[in-house]
């Protein structure tokens, strides 16, 4: 290989990694799953005071941003050849563990109980098939960390059934609207225990990083083809996060196939130089 086929093969690999990185967005999952306050039979913007427009329209975040907003989800322990012995989601949003402080009932003088409305659970899918989220992570309570397989849930819509001074839970999908799973009840199979943890941030943005991890070991031999989630952010679905993501080969992998590449280029200009060669060649011939 000649110092110019050499100087052009870095550049094109400086050029892959530095695109790579231009396109990177900030969350591996984006958050671009809309909601709209809803109840059976009545959409809130039909009663009362539904006049304000946050409620008559498909948006991102029903009500306060500031708490109910999820902003992304980064997916870890899907590399097909890196060997990770757990699949990790961080999950970025502003809704605390504890739930929202204003639910929070008064049963003394003094004394409150937890708040009611809390976190959402975790629902996801491994086979590729989005239509079941085969599994349930319970992000909080006493069952937190559990992983369910084939959860029985509550949907937002069944959560505010039996609160009716509240009287919405969010739909999602402008598409096909469809109701939300936000609390796990039961299921087929506790399959064991991961881990769920909300870290505070500082700094603009989100409010909270919650570490979910969940062993491999607990699929057994159920291999991840894509994964695919939903997350509700909290038990109303003011904000819905969906998405997937696909296990993509370790970087090694992917230098060597664009080493192949720049390879085939190198051969296929060699060719076309030789056969040029032989073109001319015939023509001063003639
Ligand atoms: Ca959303
Ligand atoms: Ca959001």
């Amino acid at each position: 290989m000649n110092k110019k086929i050499i100087a052009i093969s870095v550049l094109t690999v400086f050029m892959c990694v530095f695109l790579w990185a231009q396109t990177g967005t900030p969350y591996m999952i984006e958050d671009k799953t809309l909601v709209k306050a809803y109840k059976e039979g009545l959409e809130y913007n039909e009663i009362g005071p539904s006049s304000e427009t946050d409620y008559k329209a498909w948006v991102d975040v029903v009500g306060d941003e500031t708490l109910y907003d999820t902003y992304g989800i980064d997916i870890y322990g899907i590399d097909t050849e890196i060997i990770s012995d757990s699949l990790h989601f961080d999950i970025y949003t502003n809704f605390p563990e504890l739930g929202d402080p204003d639910t929070k009932e008064k049963v003394g003088f003094y004394e409150y109980t937890d708040p009611w409305l809390t976190p959402a659970d975790l629902f996801f899918s491994i086979d590729g098939n989005d239509s079941v989220y085969e599994y349930g992570m319970a992000m909080t309570k006493d069952n937190q960390g559990s992983l369910y397989f084939k959860p029985t849930y509550e949907t937002s819509c069944d959560v505010f059934a039996s609160h009716t001074n509240w009287i919405y839970g969010g739909r999602y999908d402008h598409l096909v609207p469809k109701d939300v799973p936000v609390l796990i009840t039961g299921g087929d199979t506790i399959l064991g225990k991961g881990a769920v943890h909300w870290v505070g941030l500082v700094g603009a943005g989100p409010t909270y990083r919650i570490g979910v991890d969940i062993p491999l070991s607990l699929f057994g031999d159920d291999e991840i083809v894509v994964l695919d989630l939903l997350y509700g952010t909290a038990i109303c679905a003011n904000d819905v996060i969906t998405g997937s993501a696909q296990p993509v080969p370790e970087p090694a992998t992917m230098l060597l196939f664009g080493t192949g590449l720049i390879g085939l280029v190198g051969m296929g200009r060699k060719r076309f130089l030789a056969a040029d060669k032989r073109r001319h060649a015939q023509i001063k011939r003639k």
